[in-house]
Protein backbone atom coordinates (compact mmCIF):
# COMPACT_ATOMS: atom_id res chain seq x y z
CA UNK A 1 0.00 0.00 0.00
CA UNK A 2 1.19 3.65 -0.75
CA UNK A 3 0.03 6.82 0.96
CA UNK A 4 -0.35 9.77 0.09
CA UNK A 5 -2.14 13.55 0.09
CA UNK A 6 -3.38 16.26 -1.66
CA UNK A 7 -3.96 19.94 -0.99
CA UNK A 8 -6.07 22.59 -2.34
CA UNK A 9 -7.06 25.66 -0.71
CA UNK A 10 -6.94 24.58 3.07
CA UNK A 11 -8.30 21.38 2.03
CA UNK A 12 -6.58 18.02 2.45
CA UNK A 13 -6.81 14.83 1.37
CA UNK A 14 -6.02 11.44 2.25
CA UNK A 15 -5.72 8.41 -0.03
CA UNK A 16 -4.13 5.32 -0.75
CA UNK A 17 -2.59 3.08 -3.57
CA UNK A 18 -3.34 -0.68 -3.58
CA UNK A 19 -2.99 -2.82 -6.78
CA UNK A 20 -2.55 0.36 -8.71
CA UNK A 21 -5.94 1.72 -7.74
CA UNK A 22 -6.21 5.04 -6.05
CA UNK A 23 -8.66 5.34 -3.30
CA UNK A 24 -10.22 8.12 -0.85
CA UNK A 25 -8.53 6.55 2.71
CA UNK A 26 -11.55 7.32 5.41
CA UNK A 27 -8.88 7.35 8.19
CA UNK A 28 -5.77 9.31 8.97
CA UNK A 29 -2.50 7.70 7.81
CA UNK A 30 -1.02 6.85 10.35
CA UNK A 31 -4.25 4.94 11.64
CA UNK A 32 -4.28 3.44 8.22
CA UNK A 33 -0.89 2.35 8.69
CA UNK A 34 -1.26 0.38 11.98
CA UNK A 35 -4.34 -1.36 10.83
CA UNK A 36 -2.91 -2.45 7.43
CA UNK A 37 0.40 -3.50 9.54
CA UNK A 38 -2.56 -5.82 11.86
CA UNK A 39 -3.93 -7.15 8.84
CA UNK A 40 -6.69 -5.84 8.54
CA UNK A 41 -8.68 -4.09 6.65
CA UNK A 42 -8.65 -0.46 6.19
CA UNK A 43 -11.48 1.95 5.53
CA UNK A 44 -11.72 2.59 2.21
CA UNK A 45 -13.93 4.97 0.66
CA UNK A 46 -14.77 5.13 -3.13
CA UNK A 47 -11.98 4.78 -5.89
CA UNK A 48 -10.57 7.70 -7.76
CA UNK A 49 -9.02 8.50 -11.00
CA UNK A 50 -6.34 10.99 -10.34
CA UNK A 51 -3.08 11.23 -12.73
CA UNK A 52 -0.06 11.29 -10.62
CA UNK A 53 2.68 12.07 -12.99
CA UNK A 54 0.89 15.20 -13.77
CA UNK A 55 0.64 16.11 -10.21
CA UNK A 56 4.30 14.89 -9.29
CA UNK A 57 5.81 17.04 -12.63
CA UNK A 58 3.46 20.43 -11.96
CA UNK A 59 5.22 23.23 -11.90
CA UNK A 60 5.86 24.36 -7.78
CA UNK A 61 4.45 27.88 -8.33
CA UNK A 62 1.18 26.10 -8.72
CA UNK A 63 -1.75 27.61 -6.46
CA UNK A 64 -4.42 24.56 -7.09
CA UNK A 65 -4.46 20.86 -6.63
CA UNK A 66 -1.33 19.55 -5.62
CA UNK A 67 0.93 17.04 -3.28
CA UNK A 68 1.64 17.97 0.44
CA UNK A 69 3.58 16.02 3.26
CA UNK A 70 2.00 12.49 3.28
CA UNK A 71 1.33 13.35 7.10
CA UNK A 72 1.87 14.81 10.04
CA UNK A 73 4.69 13.40 11.99
CA UNK A 74 4.05 13.77 15.47
CA UNK A 75 8.14 13.26 15.93
CA UNK A 76 10.98 13.22 13.83
CA UNK A 77 14.40 12.14 14.40
CA UNK A 78 17.81 11.50 12.60
CA UNK A 79 20.60 9.21 12.89
CA UNK A 80 24.25 10.59 12.28
CA UNK A 81 27.40 9.14 10.64
CA UNK A 82 25.50 6.06 9.19
CA UNK A 83 27.39 5.35 6.40
CA UNK A 84 31.18 5.51 5.84
CA UNK A 85 31.13 8.17 3.00
CA UNK A 86 29.68 10.34 6.08
CA UNK A 87 32.32 9.44 8.29
CA UNK A 88 34.68 10.75 5.57
CA UNK A 89 33.25 13.28 4.52
CA UNK A 90 32.07 15.22 7.56
CA UNK A 91 35.75 14.65 9.58
CA UNK A 92 37.32 16.35 6.45
CA UNK A 93 35.78 19.86 7.81
CA UNK A 94 37.82 21.72 10.48
CA UNK A 95 35.72 20.16 13.63
CA UNK A 96 36.07 18.84 16.81
CA UNK A 97 38.22 16.44 18.11
CA UNK A 98 37.99 14.50 21.03
CA UNK A 99 41.41 11.96 21.50
CA UNK A 100 42.83 13.00 18.21
CA UNK A 101 39.93 11.63 16.35
CA UNK A 102 37.49 13.56 14.96
CA UNK A 103 33.76 13.14 16.54
CA UNK A 104 32.46 11.35 13.61
CA UNK A 105 34.96 8.96 13.58
CA UNK A 106 34.45 8.70 17.07
CA UNK A 107 30.46 7.64 16.79
CA UNK A 108 31.26 5.44 13.52
CA UNK A 109 33.29 3.06 15.35
CA UNK A 110 30.71 3.31 18.71
CA UNK A 111 28.35 0.68 19.42
CA UNK A 112 25.77 3.77 20.16
CA UNK A 113 24.88 5.74 17.46
CA UNK A 114 24.51 9.53 16.70
CA UNK A 115 20.60 9.72 16.88
CA UNK A 116 19.12 13.57 17.73
CA UNK A 117 15.67 15.33 17.76
CA UNK A 118 15.00 16.51 14.18
CA UNK A 119 11.82 18.43 14.54
CA UNK A 120 7.93 18.10 14.08
CA UNK A 121 5.04 18.08 11.76
CA UNK A 122 5.48 21.74 11.30
CA UNK A 123 9.19 21.74 10.63
CA UNK A 124 8.29 19.31 7.69
CA UNK A 125 6.98 19.81 4.17
CA UNK A 126 6.24 17.94 1.60
CA UNK A 127 6.84 17.08 -2.17
CA UNK A 128 6.90 20.84 -4.18
CA UNK A 129 6.71 22.68 -0.67
CA UNK A 130 9.89 24.77 -0.44
CA UNK A 131 12.75 23.19 2.21
CA UNK A 132 14.74 26.71 3.85
CA UNK A 133 18.08 27.88 4.55
CA UNK A 134 18.08 29.96 7.86
CA UNK A 135 18.69 33.32 7.84
CA UNK A 136 22.14 32.81 9.89
CA UNK A 137 23.66 30.04 7.62
CA UNK A 138 26.11 30.48 4.44
CA UNK A 139 26.25 26.69 3.99
CA UNK A 140 23.01 24.47 4.13
CA UNK A 141 22.91 20.90 2.51
CA UNK A 142 20.12 18.95 1.87
CA UNK A 143 20.33 15.27 2.97
CA UNK A 144 18.70 12.57 1.12
CA UNK A 145 17.63 9.53 3.47
CA UNK A 146 15.48 6.55 3.60
CA UNK A 147 12.47 7.90 6.36
CA UNK A 148 11.34 4.81 8.37
CA UNK A 149 7.64 5.26 9.92
CA UNK A 150 7.18 3.30 13.59
CA UNK A 151 4.64 2.53 15.82
CA UNK A 152 5.30 3.15 19.45
CA UNK A 153 6.80 -0.34 19.75
CA UNK A 154 9.47 0.34 17.09
CA UNK A 155 7.51 -1.83 14.21
CA UNK A 156 8.31 -0.13 10.88
CA UNK A 157 4.81 0.61 9.23
CA UNK A 158 6.49 2.26 6.52
CA UNK A 159 9.20 3.74 4.50
CA UNK A 160 9.11 7.26 2.66
CA UNK A 161 11.88 9.84 1.06
CA UNK A 162 13.04 12.53 3.85
CA UNK A 163 15.34 15.25 3.90
CA UNK A 164 17.28 16.16 6.61
CA UNK A 165 18.05 19.37 5.47
CA UNK A 166 21.34 21.26 8.14
CA UNK A 167 23.06 24.23 8.31
CA UNK A 168 26.43 22.64 8.21
CA UNK A 169 27.94 25.59 9.50
CA UNK A 170 26.77 25.67 12.55
CA UNK A 171 27.50 22.21 13.86
CA UNK A 172 31.42 22.81 12.15
CA UNK A 173 31.46 25.68 14.19
CA UNK A 174 30.64 23.97 17.53
CA UNK A 175 28.68 20.56 18.02
CA UNK A 176 26.71 22.19 20.62
CA UNK A 177 24.94 24.02 18.07
CA UNK A 178 23.54 20.75 16.50
CA UNK A 179 19.96 21.46 17.60
CA UNK A 180 20.03 24.73 15.53
CA UNK A 181 21.65 23.27 12.64
CA UNK A 182 19.02 20.47 12.31
CA UNK A 183 15.63 21.83 13.94
CA UNK A 184 13.74 25.34 11.94
CA UNK A 185 10.78 25.86 9.71
CA UNK A 186 11.57 23.97 6.71
CA UNK A 187 14.65 21.71 7.66
CA UNK A 188 12.78 18.79 6.95
CA UNK A 189 11.29 17.61 3.16
CA UNK A 190 9.03 14.20 3.56
CA UNK A 191 7.36 12.11 0.87
CA UNK A 192 5.43 11.98 -1.73
CA UNK A 193 4.54 8.95 -0.91
CA UNK A 194 4.44 6.33 2.64
CA UNK A 195 4.99 2.92 1.40
CA UNK A 196 4.29 -0.32 3.19
CA UNK A 197 7.12 -2.85 4.25
CA UNK A 198 5.49 -5.38 1.80
CA UNK A 199 6.11 -3.31 -1.19
CA UNK A 200 9.55 -2.49 -0.49
CA UNK A 201 11.13 -5.79 0.63
CA UNK A 202 14.62 -5.60 1.57
CA UNK A 203 15.41 -1.43 2.33
CA UNK A 204 19.68 -2.40 2.27
CA UNK A 205 18.85 -2.81 -1.79
CA UNK A 206 17.69 0.65 -2.38
CA UNK A 207 19.05 3.41 -4.65
CA UNK A 208 19.06 6.99 -3.20
CA UNK A 209 20.24 9.76 -5.71
CA UNK A 210 19.90 13.52 -5.77
CA UNK A 211 20.50 16.48 -7.89
CA UNK A 212 21.14 20.15 -7.02
CA UNK A 213 19.08 22.47 -9.49
CA UNK A 214 20.37 25.93 -10.47
CA UNK A 215 18.96 28.31 -13.06
CA UNK A 216 17.82 25.21 -14.94
CA UNK A 217 21.50 23.19 -14.44
CA UNK A 218 22.34 20.61 -12.69
CA UNK A 219 25.08 21.84 -10.16
CA UNK A 220 25.16 18.28 -7.93
CA UNK A 221 24.93 14.95 -8.56
CA UNK A 222 25.03 11.77 -6.41
CA UNK A 223 24.08 8.30 -5.27
CA UNK A 224 24.27 5.63 -2.93
CA UNK A 225 22.66 2.09 -2.44
CA UNK A 226 21.69 1.38 1.11
CA UNK A 227 23.30 -1.60 1.12
CA UNK A 228 26.06 0.51 2.32
CA UNK A 229 24.70 1.34 5.38
CA UNK A 230 26.99 0.53 8.23
CA UNK A 231 24.22 1.12 11.64
CA UNK A 232 21.14 -1.49 10.66
CA UNK A 233 17.82 0.41 10.75
CA UNK A 234 16.93 -2.09 13.55
CA UNK A 235 19.49 -0.85 15.39
CA UNK A 236 19.03 3.10 15.32
CA UNK A 237 15.64 2.09 16.34
CA UNK A 238 16.72 0.06 19.10
CA UNK A 239 18.59 3.35 20.51
CA UNK A 240 15.84 5.55 19.38
CA UNK A 241 13.34 4.09 21.32
CA UNK A 242 15.22 2.72 24.65
CA UNK A 243 14.14 4.65 27.70
CA UNK A 244 12.28 7.06 25.44
CA UNK A 245 8.59 6.40 24.50
CA UNK A 246 7.91 7.44 20.97
CA UNK A 247 4.66 7.98 19.05
CA UNK A 248 3.10 5.84 16.60
CA UNK A 249 3.73 7.50 13.46
CA UNK A 250 7.53 9.30 14.30
CA UNK A 251 9.60 9.42 11.47
CA UNK A 252 13.53 8.08 11.63
CA UNK A 253 15.48 9.42 9.17
CA UNK A 254 18.29 6.82 8.74
CA UNK A 255 21.24 9.43 7.57
CA UNK A 256 23.22 10.24 4.54
CA UNK A 257 25.64 9.18 2.65
CA UNK A 258 25.54 11.92 -0.26
CA UNK A 259 27.58 15.27 0.76
CA UNK A 260 28.14 18.16 -1.18
CA UNK A 261 31.19 19.98 -0.95
CA UNK A 262 31.25 23.76 0.87
CA UNK A 263 31.11 24.78 -2.83
CA UNK A 264 27.55 23.22 -3.55
CA UNK A 265 25.56 24.77 -0.73
CA UNK A 266 22.21 26.12 -1.14
CA UNK A 267 21.08 28.99 -2.71
CA UNK A 268 17.35 30.27 -2.88
CA UNK A 269 15.75 29.16 -6.22
CA UNK A 270 17.64 26.13 -6.24
CA UNK A 271 15.33 23.02 -6.53
CA UNK A 272 16.52 19.41 -4.71
CA UNK A 273 15.32 16.38 -6.67
CA UNK A 274 15.76 13.38 -4.75
CA UNK A 275 14.91 9.46 -6.05
CA UNK A 276 14.65 6.32 -3.96
CA UNK A 277 14.19 2.85 -5.81
CA UNK A 278 10.16 2.38 -5.13
CA UNK A 279 9.44 5.49 -3.05
CA UNK A 280 9.56 7.84 -6.05
CA UNK A 281 10.94 11.32 -6.51
CA UNK A 282 10.91 14.21 -4.63
CA UNK A 283 11.20 17.79 -5.56
CA UNK A 284 11.59 20.57 -3.26
CA UNK A 285 12.53 24.34 -4.16
CA UNK A 286 15.13 26.28 -1.47
CA UNK A 287 14.02 29.61 0.26
CA UNK A 288 16.46 31.52 1.86
CA UNK A 289 14.01 32.96 4.88
CA UNK A 290 13.93 35.94 6.13
CA UNK A 291 14.31 37.52 9.64
O1 LIG B 1 26.03 15.32 13.41
C1 LIG B 1 25.97 15.03 12.25
C2 LIG B 1 24.71 14.67 11.58
C3 LIG B 1 24.94 13.65 10.53
C4 LIG B 1 23.75 13.35 9.71
O2 LIG B 1 22.72 14.00 9.75
C5 LIG B 1 23.84 12.24 8.78
O3 LIG B 1 24.83 11.48 8.79
O4 LIG B 1 22.91 12.07 8.00
MG1 LIG C 1 21.29 13.47 8.12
Amino acid sequence: MRIFRLTNKGWVGNFAIINNKIYVLLSDPITALKIYSEGKDIPLGPEVSISLDDLLNKDYTFKDLRFTKPYDPPEVWGSGIVYEVARARYSEEDVAMIKGRTIYELVYDAERPEIFFKGTANRCVGHGEPIAIRTDSEWTLPEPELGVVIDSSGKILAYTISDDVSARDLEAQNPLYLPQSKIYNGSCAIGPFLVTPDEIGNPYSLDISMRIIRNGQVIYEGSINTSRMRRRIEDQIKYLIRNNSVPDGTLLSTGTAIVPGKDKGLKHSDIVEITITKLGIQRTPVVKLNL
